[in-house]
């Protein structure tokens, strides 16, 4: 680690030590390194090779359901054998240091939660979870499903069943939304965690946490739309940074 970045991460664990409250928004960045690809890296992200702005809608899903399901499937298997990284561990562990800490992720995996951060704001819901398109009734998978070429049916209506993201198009979950709201409005620190900051509302988080006073570090392994627009930012993969940073402030407790 240089010496600018060791600067920044003491800075950055003063101010989480004395904050009040702590809000953290992760983005795919955060579970690269347990294997999840990422959207929009050039060459590993999902959208290299698929057209996922398209799959990752309404209209995508109506005109090729098989399509869209495999697709899903083949992502539900790839987060299922996905273990949390030193990343999501950290952040589990900040909440034990920290007054007061609420976790947002844009992530449809389950690793914060596998790594013990309880009461994760999923803004754009959850992969391994399944409902009606139609008429919204859950839906709980089935072993044959994995492998079908077409989405199950639902018991009630007949109509496709999908995962329980949210798409293009679609509005976010308005309890989770309400509630990320509120607390970057009420925040001191704002963490941004492996976002590109290119998708909203979500984008929109760390931009009210600054212009109700807060300060706000991103950790992102690239410069991303939100940087400009930050207090600090510290460069490199967040596996790395959190534990630095979790250590820091561990440190000054001590
Ligand atoms: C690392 C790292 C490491 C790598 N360590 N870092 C205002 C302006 C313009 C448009 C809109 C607007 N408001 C709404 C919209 C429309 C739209 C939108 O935002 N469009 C943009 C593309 C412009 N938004 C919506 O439609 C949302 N709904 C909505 O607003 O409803 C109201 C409404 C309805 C109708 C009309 C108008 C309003 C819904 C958005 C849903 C997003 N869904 C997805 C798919 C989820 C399901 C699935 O998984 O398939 O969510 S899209 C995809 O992008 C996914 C992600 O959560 C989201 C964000 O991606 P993220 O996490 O930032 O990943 P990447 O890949 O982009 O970036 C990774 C970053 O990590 C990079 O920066 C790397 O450098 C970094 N990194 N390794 C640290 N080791
Ligand atoms: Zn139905």
């Amino acid at each position: 680690m240089n010496e600018k970045t060791q600067r920044v991460i003491a800075e950055v664990a003063a101010i989480l030590s004395d904050a009040r409250r702590v809000v953290v928004l992760t983005g795919a960045g955060a579970s690269a390194e347990s294997g999840v690809a990422t959207f929009r890296d050039a060459q590993t992200g999902l959208w290299s090779r698929f057209d996922a702005q398209r799959l990752a809608s309404q209209a995508g899903f109506r005109d090729d359901p098989g399509l869209v399901w495999g697709w899903y499937m083949h992502r539900l298997a790839m987060v299922e054998v996905a273990e949390p990284n030193p990343g999501h561990h950290a952040l589990a562990a900040l909440a034990g240091e920290v007054a007061a800490l609420t976790l947002i992720t844009q992530n449809v995996d389950d690793l914060h939660e596998r790594a013990g951060s309880p009461h994760v704001l999923h803004l754009h819901g959850h992969i391994a979870r399944f409902h009606c398109n139609e008429c919204g009734a859950a839906y709980y998978l089935q072993p044959e499903d994995r492998v079908a070429s077409l989405p199950p049916v639902c018991h009630l209506c007949n109509g496709y069943v999908r995962p329980s993201v949210v798409w293009f198009g679609e509005m976010l979950p308005d309890r989770v939304l309400t509630a990320a709201w509120r607390a970057a409005e009420q925040c001191d620190v704002f963490l941004v965690v492996g976002t590109s900051g290119i998708v909203y509302p979500a984008a929109q988080l760390p931009i009210v946490a600054h212009n109700h006073g807060a300060q706000v570090v991103e950790i992102n392994t690239e410069p991303s739309m939100l940087s400009e627009s930050v207090d600090y930012v510290l460069l490199g993969p967040s596996g790395q940074i959190l534990p630095d940073v979790l250590a820091e402030v561990r440190s000054r407790r001590s």
